[in-house]
Protein backbone atom coordinates (compact mmCIF):
# COMPACT_ATOMS: atom_id res chain seq x y z
CA UNK A 1 0.00 0.00 0.00
CA UNK A 2 1.23 3.87 -0.55
CA UNK A 3 0.76 6.60 1.62
CA UNK A 4 -0.13 8.77 -1.61
CA UNK A 5 -2.10 8.09 -4.23
CA UNK A 6 -2.49 10.44 -7.17
CA UNK A 7 -4.53 10.61 -10.49
CA UNK A 8 -4.22 12.54 -13.95
CA UNK A 9 -2.77 13.12 -17.05
CA UNK A 10 0.78 13.94 -17.77
CA UNK A 11 2.02 15.38 -20.40
CA UNK A 12 5.32 15.47 -23.00
CA UNK A 13 6.58 18.63 -22.38
CA UNK A 14 8.61 20.55 -25.31
CA UNK A 15 10.53 23.66 -24.69
CA UNK A 16 13.01 25.57 -26.63
CA UNK A 17 15.60 26.28 -24.86
CA UNK A 18 15.18 29.68 -22.79
CA UNK A 19 15.47 32.41 -24.75
CA UNK A 20 14.54 31.05 -27.87
CA UNK A 21 11.12 31.59 -29.83
CA UNK A 22 8.47 28.45 -30.68
CA UNK A 23 8.25 30.05 -34.12
CA UNK A 24 11.93 29.44 -34.41
CA UNK A 25 13.20 27.04 -32.25
CA UNK A 26 15.21 24.03 -33.77
CA UNK A 27 15.57 22.14 -31.05
CA UNK A 28 13.10 21.12 -28.01
CA UNK A 29 13.57 19.97 -24.75
CA UNK A 30 11.96 16.63 -24.49
CA UNK A 31 10.52 16.14 -20.76
CA UNK A 32 7.41 15.03 -19.33
CA UNK A 33 5.09 16.80 -16.71
CA UNK A 34 1.42 16.70 -15.32
CA UNK A 35 0.09 18.32 -12.19
CA UNK A 36 -0.69 14.98 -10.15
CA UNK A 37 2.51 13.47 -11.20
CA UNK A 38 4.30 16.55 -10.45
CA UNK A 39 3.15 16.00 -6.81
CA UNK A 40 4.10 12.60 -6.77
CA UNK A 41 7.73 13.05 -7.24
CA UNK A 42 8.23 15.71 -5.17
CA UNK A 43 6.19 13.64 -2.00
CA UNK A 44 7.89 10.75 -3.50
CA UNK A 45 11.37 11.72 -3.33
CA UNK A 46 10.69 13.52 0.31
CA UNK A 47 9.78 10.23 1.35
CA UNK A 48 6.27 9.51 0.89
CA UNK A 49 5.26 6.05 -0.67
CA UNK A 50 3.77 7.11 -3.69
CA UNK A 51 1.02 5.79 -6.41
CA UNK A 52 0.28 7.67 -9.70
CA UNK A 53 -2.57 6.41 -11.73
CA UNK A 54 -3.63 7.29 -15.07
CA UNK A 55 -4.30 6.23 -18.63
CA UNK A 56 -1.61 6.37 -21.67
CA UNK A 57 -1.26 4.75 -25.38
CA UNK A 58 0.95 1.58 -24.89
CA UNK A 59 3.44 3.58 -27.15
CA UNK A 60 7.58 4.54 -26.87
CA UNK A 61 5.43 7.51 -25.90
CA UNK A 62 3.60 6.18 -23.04
CA UNK A 63 6.01 4.46 -21.96
CA UNK A 64 8.82 7.64 -21.94
CA UNK A 65 6.01 9.37 -19.71
CA UNK A 66 6.25 6.42 -16.92
CA UNK A 67 9.78 5.92 -17.24
CA UNK A 68 10.55 9.35 -16.24
CA UNK A 69 7.67 9.04 -13.49
CA UNK A 70 9.50 5.79 -11.88
CA UNK A 71 13.23 7.21 -11.89
CA UNK A 72 12.03 9.40 -9.24
CA UNK A 73 10.55 6.72 -6.79
CA UNK A 74 6.67 6.94 -7.93
CA UNK A 75 5.23 4.29 -8.66
CA UNK A 76 2.70 4.41 -11.96
CA UNK A 77 -0.56 2.08 -12.11
CA UNK A 78 -1.35 2.78 -15.74
CA UNK A 79 -4.59 1.59 -18.15
CA UNK A 80 -2.62 0.94 -21.08
CA UNK A 81 -4.69 1.72 -24.52
CA UNK A 82 -3.44 0.61 -28.10
CA UNK A 83 -4.45 3.62 -30.06
CA UNK A 84 -4.95 6.41 -28.00
CA UNK A 85 -2.79 9.59 -28.14
CA UNK A 86 -0.24 10.89 -25.95
CA UNK A 87 -0.81 14.36 -24.88
CA UNK A 88 2.13 17.12 -25.65
CA UNK A 89 2.38 20.71 -24.46
CA UNK A 90 4.98 22.89 -25.82
CA UNK A 91 6.41 25.84 -23.35
CA UNK A 92 8.36 29.14 -24.47
CA UNK A 93 9.15 30.30 -21.08
CA UNK A 94 8.98 34.46 -20.91
CA UNK A 95 11.40 36.82 -19.43
CA UNK A 96 10.12 40.13 -18.94
CA UNK A 97 7.90 42.00 -19.86
CA UNK A 98 7.12 38.97 -22.45
CA UNK A 99 5.02 36.32 -20.66
CA UNK A 100 5.63 32.39 -21.10
CA UNK A 101 3.30 31.11 -23.83
CA UNK A 102 1.98 27.11 -23.32
CA UNK A 103 0.53 25.49 -26.11
CA UNK A 104 -1.80 22.35 -25.19
CA UNK A 105 -1.81 19.55 -28.08
CA UNK A 106 -3.78 17.29 -25.62
CA UNK A 107 -7.22 16.81 -27.05
CA UNK A 108 -8.61 13.28 -27.20
CA UNK A 109 -5.63 11.95 -24.99
CA UNK A 110 -5.95 8.84 -23.60
CA UNK A 111 -7.08 9.82 -20.19
CA UNK A 112 -10.03 11.39 -21.54
CA UNK A 113 -12.03 8.13 -22.24
CA UNK A 114 -10.44 7.00 -18.30
CA UNK A 115 -13.11 4.55 -16.50
CA UNK A 116 -13.27 3.88 -12.79
CA UNK A 117 -12.97 0.63 -13.49
CA UNK A 118 -9.88 0.67 -15.42
CA UNK A 119 -8.18 2.51 -12.47
CA UNK A 120 -6.51 0.66 -9.34
CA UNK A 121 -9.35 2.29 -6.54
CA UNK A 122 -8.12 -0.51 -3.99
CA UNK A 123 -5.06 1.42 -4.03
CA UNK A 124 -6.83 4.70 -3.59
CA UNK A 125 -9.00 2.91 -0.61
CA UNK A 126 -5.99 1.96 1.05
CA UNK A 127 -3.73 5.08 0.48
CA UNK A 128 -3.74 7.72 3.25
CA UNK A 129 -3.81 10.28 1.51
CA UNK A 130 -5.53 10.50 -2.65
CA UNK A 131 -4.58 13.14 -4.66
CA UNK A 132 -6.37 14.93 -7.76
CA UNK A 133 -6.49 18.84 -9.04
CA UNK A 134 -8.70 20.44 -11.13
CA UNK A 135 -7.02 19.73 -14.65
CA UNK A 136 -8.31 16.38 -14.33
CA UNK A 137 -12.34 16.96 -14.77
CA UNK A 138 -11.35 19.81 -17.32
CA UNK A 139 -10.20 17.21 -19.83
CA UNK A 140 -13.76 15.85 -20.56
CA UNK A 141 -17.10 14.46 -19.03
CA UNK A 142 -16.11 11.06 -18.85
CA UNK A 143 -12.88 11.85 -16.72
CA UNK A 144 -15.50 14.94 -14.97
CA UNK A 145 -17.47 11.66 -13.69
CA UNK A 146 -14.18 9.37 -13.01
CA UNK A 147 -13.08 12.40 -10.96
CA UNK A 148 -15.94 12.40 -9.08
CA UNK A 149 -16.09 8.76 -8.44
CA UNK A 150 -12.58 8.57 -7.39
CA UNK A 151 -12.91 11.06 -4.45
CA UNK A 152 -16.02 9.34 -3.33
CA UNK A 153 -14.22 5.88 -3.27
CA UNK A 154 -11.70 7.36 -1.37
CA UNK A 155 -13.86 9.31 0.85
CA UNK A 156 -15.92 6.60 1.60
CA UNK A 157 -12.67 4.20 2.74
CA UNK A 158 -11.43 6.68 5.01
CA UNK A 159 -8.64 7.84 2.65
CA UNK A 160 -7.96 11.54 3.01
CA UNK A 161 -8.77 13.63 -0.26
CA UNK A 162 -6.86 16.54 -1.27
CA UNK A 163 -7.73 18.68 -4.40
CA UNK A 164 -5.60 21.87 -6.16
CA UNK A 165 -8.21 23.95 -8.03
CA UNK A 166 -5.50 24.43 -10.45
CA UNK A 167 -7.54 26.55 -12.87
CA UNK A 168 -6.50 26.49 -16.32
CA UNK A 169 -8.07 29.10 -18.88
CA UNK A 170 -6.97 27.16 -21.67
CA UNK A 171 -9.34 24.41 -20.97
CA UNK A 172 -12.72 25.82 -19.60
CA UNK A 173 -14.38 28.79 -18.53
CA UNK A 174 -14.44 30.36 -14.82
CA UNK A 175 -17.66 29.36 -14.73
CA UNK A 176 -17.69 25.69 -16.32
CA UNK A 177 -14.74 25.04 -13.98
CA UNK A 178 -16.62 27.01 -10.58
CA UNK A 179 -19.31 24.66 -11.32
CA UNK A 180 -17.23 21.71 -11.65
CA UNK A 181 -15.55 22.08 -8.56
CA UNK A 182 -18.23 23.15 -6.44
CA UNK A 183 -19.74 19.39 -7.40
CA UNK A 184 -16.52 18.07 -5.86
CA UNK A 185 -16.28 19.71 -2.87
CA UNK A 186 -18.80 17.36 -0.68
CA UNK A 187 -15.59 14.74 -1.36
CA UNK A 188 -12.94 17.08 -0.38
CA UNK A 189 -11.40 17.28 2.87
CA UNK A 190 -8.13 19.09 2.24
CA UNK A 191 -8.44 21.94 -0.59
CA UNK A 192 -5.79 24.07 -2.10
CA UNK A 193 -6.59 27.08 -4.03
CA UNK A 194 -4.21 29.89 -5.54
CA UNK A 195 -5.87 33.01 -4.18
CA UNK A 196 -6.04 34.19 -7.92
CA UNK A 197 -8.29 31.57 -8.73
CA UNK A 198 -10.59 32.06 -5.42
CA UNK A 199 -11.52 35.71 -6.25
CA UNK A 200 -11.52 34.79 -10.33
CA UNK A 201 -13.01 31.36 -10.72
CA UNK A 202 -14.67 30.60 -7.13
CA UNK A 203 -15.66 34.30 -7.02
CA UNK A 204 -14.70 35.60 -3.16
CA UNK A 205 -13.55 38.60 -2.25
CA UNK A 206 -11.25 39.76 1.13
CA UNK A 207 -8.09 38.34 2.50
CA UNK A 208 -6.46 35.17 2.17
CA UNK A 209 -8.09 34.38 5.95
CA UNK A 210 -11.53 35.58 4.81
CA UNK A 211 -11.19 33.04 1.77
CA UNK A 212 -10.08 30.47 3.92
CA UNK A 213 -12.43 30.85 6.75
CA UNK A 214 -15.62 31.51 3.83
CA UNK A 215 -14.96 28.20 1.63
CA UNK A 216 -14.04 26.27 4.97
CA UNK A 217 -17.82 27.47 6.70
CA UNK A 218 -19.19 26.41 3.30
CA UNK A 219 -17.53 23.45 2.69
CA UNK A 220 -16.98 21.99 5.75
CA UNK A 221 -13.22 21.35 4.41
CA UNK A 222 -10.72 19.97 7.08
CA UNK A 223 -7.90 22.30 5.84
CA UNK A 224 -7.66 24.93 3.12
CA UNK A 225 -4.54 26.34 2.39
CA UNK A 226 -4.79 29.49 0.28
CA UNK A 227 -1.79 30.09 -1.64
CA UNK A 228 -0.45 33.85 -2.79
CA UNK A 229 2.57 33.54 -4.91
CA UNK A 230 5.28 35.56 -3.38
CA UNK A 231 3.10 36.50 -0.15
CA UNK A 232 3.59 33.02 0.47
CA UNK A 233 0.38 30.33 2.08
CA UNK A 234 -2.38 30.85 4.44
CA UNK A 235 -3.42 27.35 6.17
CA UNK A 236 -6.77 26.89 8.59
CA UNK A 237 -6.99 23.78 10.38
CA UNK A 238 -9.20 23.63 13.03
CA UNK A 239 -9.89 27.17 13.02
CA UNK A 240 -6.30 28.20 13.48
CA UNK A 241 -4.48 30.23 10.67
CA UNK A 242 -1.08 29.85 9.77
CA UNK A 243 0.67 32.26 7.50
CA UNK A 244 3.30 31.06 5.85
CA UNK A 245 6.22 33.22 4.16
CA UNK A 246 7.62 32.54 0.69
CA UNK A 247 11.21 31.93 0.73
CA UNK A 248 13.17 34.25 -1.62
CA UNK A 249 14.82 32.57 -4.71
CA UNK A 250 16.31 32.94 -8.10
CA UNK A 251 13.75 31.84 -10.40
CA UNK A 252 14.92 29.92 -13.57
CA UNK A 253 11.75 28.27 -14.01
CA UNK A 254 8.38 29.03 -11.99
CA UNK A 255 6.12 26.07 -13.81
CA UNK A 256 5.13 23.04 -10.32
CA UNK A 257 5.90 25.41 -8.10
CA UNK A 258 2.30 24.89 -6.89
CA UNK A 259 3.06 21.08 -7.40
CA UNK A 260 6.68 21.07 -5.41
CA UNK A 261 4.58 23.01 -2.82
CA UNK A 262 1.65 20.42 -1.90
CA UNK A 263 4.16 17.36 -2.51
CA UNK A 264 6.00 18.95 0.04
CA UNK A 265 3.34 19.13 2.32
CA UNK A 266 1.75 15.75 1.70
CA UNK A 267 4.97 14.42 2.64
CA UNK A 268 5.25 16.02 5.74
CA UNK A 269 1.79 15.58 6.64
CA UNK A 270 2.04 11.82 5.87
CA UNK A 271 4.58 11.65 8.00
CA UNK A 272 3.04 13.17 11.23
CA UNK A 273 4.04 16.86 11.04
CA UNK A 274 1.34 19.32 11.76
CA UNK A 275 -0.05 21.95 9.38
CA UNK A 276 2.41 24.44 10.36
CA UNK A 277 5.43 22.38 9.71
CA UNK A 278 4.44 20.56 7.04
CA UNK A 279 3.56 24.37 5.63
CA UNK A 280 7.39 25.69 5.64
CA UNK A 281 8.56 22.36 4.34
CA UNK A 282 6.40 22.52 1.53
CA UNK A 283 7.15 26.28 0.75
CA UNK A 284 11.33 25.62 1.26
CA UNK A 285 10.08 22.77 -1.69
CA UNK A 286 8.15 25.33 -4.18
CA UNK A 287 11.17 27.67 -3.15
CA UNK A 288 13.96 24.83 -4.21
CA UNK A 289 11.89 24.36 -7.13
CA UNK A 290 12.52 27.47 -8.72
CA UNK A 291 15.62 27.12 -8.75
CA UNK A 292 15.48 24.37 -11.73
CA UNK A 293 14.22 24.19 -14.86
CA UNK A 294 11.31 21.83 -16.12
CA UNK A 295 8.58 21.36 -14.11
CA UNK A 296 10.06 18.65 -11.08
CA UNK A 297 10.89 19.36 -7.90
CA UNK A 298 14.39 17.15 -8.22
CA UNK A 299 14.72 18.09 -4.32
CA UNK A 300 15.87 15.75 -1.53
CA UNK A 301 15.02 16.16 1.96
CA UNK A 302 18.51 17.38 3.04
CA UNK A 303 18.17 20.15 0.64
CA UNK A 304 14.32 21.19 2.32
CA UNK A 305 16.09 21.19 5.91
CA UNK A 306 19.25 23.13 4.69
CA UNK A 307 16.95 26.07 3.65
CA UNK A 308 15.00 25.65 6.68
CA UNK A 309 17.47 25.49 8.95
CA UNK A 310 19.49 28.89 6.82
CA UNK A 311 15.99 30.30 8.14
CA UNK A 312 16.11 29.60 11.61
CA UNK A 313 13.58 26.71 12.12
CA UNK A 314 14.65 23.84 14.20
CA UNK A 315 14.32 20.49 12.53
CA UNK A 316 13.11 17.72 15.40
CA UNK A 317 13.20 15.05 13.05
O1 LIG B 1 1.16 22.64 -12.48
C1 LIG B 1 1.98 22.51 -13.60
C2 LIG B 1 1.11 22.00 -14.71
O2 LIG B 1 0.33 23.02 -15.20
C3 LIG B 1 1.91 21.42 -15.82
O3 LIG B 1 2.62 20.29 -15.36
C4 LIG B 1 1.08 21.04 -17.00
O4 LIG B 1 -0.42 19.53 -15.94
C5 LIG B 1 -0.26 20.50 -16.63
C6 LIG B 1 -1.41 21.21 -17.18
O5 LIG B 1 -2.40 20.57 -17.41
O6 LIG B 1 -1.33 22.41 -17.38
Amino acid sequence: TADLVTFGETMLRLNPPAGTRLETATTLEFRTAGAESNVAIAAARLGASSVWLSKLPDSPLGRRVTNEVREHGVEPRIAWDDDARQGAYYIERGADPRPTTVIYDRADAAITTARPAELDRDAIRDAAVFYTSGITPALSPTLAETTADLLATARAAGTTTAFDLNYRSKLWSPSEARRAYESLFADVDVLVAAERDVHQVLDREGTAEDLARGLAADFDFETVIVTRGDEGALGLADGAVVDQPAFETDTVDAIGTGDAFVGGYLARRIAGDGVDDALSYAAATAALKRTMEGDLAVVTPAEVERILERDGRDIAR
